[in-house]
């Protein structure tokens, strides 16, 4: 499939005869690149140094997986698998050609100094491109003041806040205060949207009864703890007049509230994340410590959600889908068991692993399964996440100009998921055993390949960090509702 032409050619790789999809359009095309950018989309190219022939394949823009946790410090003793090195072979595995994942402010820590820790992290060893989000998690008057509006001016201008976990959460007025900088700054503020105390209120009373194995973490975080949150997380967004994106969502409920909020014009965006398709609070189940393995927040619900989100992905109301790659070996006591067999569900780390896995299926079960569009799929795993997150056009699509990441998708050899098989650190797939009907044969990030066939081609290092522009939300002019009262009146008095 890939072969080496004219030394001198017009272009360092034509990708021939490819069928292109981007977020908006299907076309024939062959694919010029140069020093690692598309530089010539038409039919008949000139011969290229080297040139791949995709043939009957679609070729798609490289996904941008906008959630993912890789060497995240922990503040439990647990530890992530995966690093920058073992984060992103698995993401260009699975075709995947950025991440970003999150520089996590610890309580009591400078922001920034979590950049730059962050930073001493992953330099020197993504295989694909990168950027950061921030997590506030202390928002102190320094963290409001000083170091959010400098680090956003600085291309980190996405973050992420908890309204659950100790030591993460931000009260409302906290929110608000990190809220209100996101909207002056013109950042995007991306929210956990569930209900602190009344998580902390059933887990004391399951525990008290002795209600401790893993499938207790579904009951300890009902989808209305998530609703009552995703409320509130618009109400404060809408006092605020500021874009949020609330993240990981899992069923009806929360989507119900999104989408009514969208209906009212409120810049309210959302994203799903394959879990909530693919698993369900049986996966919790099992015996021992079994159902660990799927352990994440919130938790995956039943048959009947699964249905909404796929729904949400139809119709627009979800804008992003991610994997939320959150790598806990599950034999390990720096993993899924930190008391070995007797870890109650709540000392159980979060998170599961997805990252390569994230875009196959999708691809196998919502495109060849016509639950959507080969369109929604480049937009809700590339397009959209490129655009939310500062990263578009050179993120995203297939386009003059744009980076040459790409993937050419095979969708004729059915393949089993084994984790053997994955490029990740992580001793377990929670898709062990599933049929997938699509799995990327090349993908390439800037014009290489980093993974052909069933190889791994990539360079740690090669990778480079993106500064993010602001997100295209907080660039658009506002909402309607732009002119509250209460905020013309705080306008007025500040001027
Ligand atoms: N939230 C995430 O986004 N990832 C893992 C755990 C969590 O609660
Ligand atoms: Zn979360
Ligand atoms: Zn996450």
């Amino acid at each position: 499939m890939n072969a080496a032409i004219a030394p001198d050619a017009a272009f360092d790789l034509v990708v021939r005869n490819a069928r292109v999809a981007t977020a908006g359009d299907v076309f024939d095309a062959d694919i010029g690149v140069r020093a690692g950018r598309i530089v010539a989309l038409a039919q008949g190219l000139a011969a290229g140094a080297s040139e791949i022939d995709a043939r009957g394949r679609w070729v798609l823009p490289g996904g941008v997986d906008a959630h993912c946790h890789l060497a995240q410090p922990t503040s439990d003793g647990s530890r992530m698998a995966d690093d920058f090195v073992s984060g992103t072979r698995s993401a260009a595995c699975g075709g995947t050609t950025t991440v970003i994942p999150f520089a996590a402010q610890m309580k009591g820590q400078s922001l920034a100094q979590a950049v730059r820790d962050y930073h001493a992290v992953a330099d020197g060893k993504a295989c694909i491109d990168y950027a950061f989000h921030m997590i506030v998690s202390d928002a102190t008057a320094e963290v409001v003041r000083d170091e959010l509006p400098a680090l956003i001016g600085q291309g980190y201008t996405s973050f992420k806040i908890y309204m659950t976990y100790d030591d993460m959460k931000l009260g409302d007025r906290e929110i608000l205060d990190v809220l209100d900088v996101a909207r002056r700054e013109g950042a995007l503020t991306m929210i956990h949207a569930e209900s602190s105390d009344c998580i902390a209120w059933l887990t004391e009373r399951l525990l008290a009864r002795g209600l401790q194995a893993p499938r207790y973490h579904g009951l300890s975080r009902p989808p209305v703890v998530e609703r009552e949150a995703t409320h509130r997380a618009i109400s404060l967004a809408e006092l605020l007049d500021t874009p949020i994106l609330i993240v990981h969502v899992s069923g009806p409920e929360a989507t119900d509230q999104i989408r009514w909020a969208q209906t009212r014009g409120l810049s309210i965006y959302a994203e799903t994340c394959p879990q909530y398709l693919f698993l369900t609070a049986d996966d919790l189940e099992g015996e021992g410590m079994h159902g660990a393995r799927c352990i994440c927040s919130p938790p995956p619900r039943d048959a009947a959600s699964q249905q909404a989100i796929w729904n949400g992905l139809a119709n627009g109301t979800f804008q992003v889908f991610s994997s939320d790659h959150a790598p806990f070996r599950y034999d390990d006591p720096q993993g899924k068991q930190p008391q070995g067999p007797d870890t109650p569900f709540n000392h159980v780390p979060n998170g599961i692993p997805g990252l390569e896995t994230r875009l196959a299926l999708l691809f196998s079960e919502g495109v060849l399964e016509d639950r959507i569009d080969i369109n929604t799929f480049v937009a809700l795993t590339s397009t959209n996440p490129a655009k939310l997150y500062g990263l578009y056009p050179r993120k995203g699509t297939i386009a003059i100009g744009a980076d040459a990441d790409m993937v050419i998708w095979d969708t004729d050899t059915p393949r089993v998921v084994h984790n053997a098989e994955l490029h990740h650190n992580v001793d377990y797939t929670p898709y062990e055993g599933r049929l997938l009907r699509a799995w990327p044969a090349v993908t390439l990030s800037r014009g290489k390949v980093v993974y052909e066939d069933g190889v791994y081609r990539g360079q740690a290092g090669a990778g480079q960090f993106l500064q993010c522009e602001k997100p295209a939300p907080a660039r658009t002019a506002r909402s309607r509702h732009r002119h509250l009262p209460w905020l013309s009146a705080l306008a007025d008095a500040a001027s």
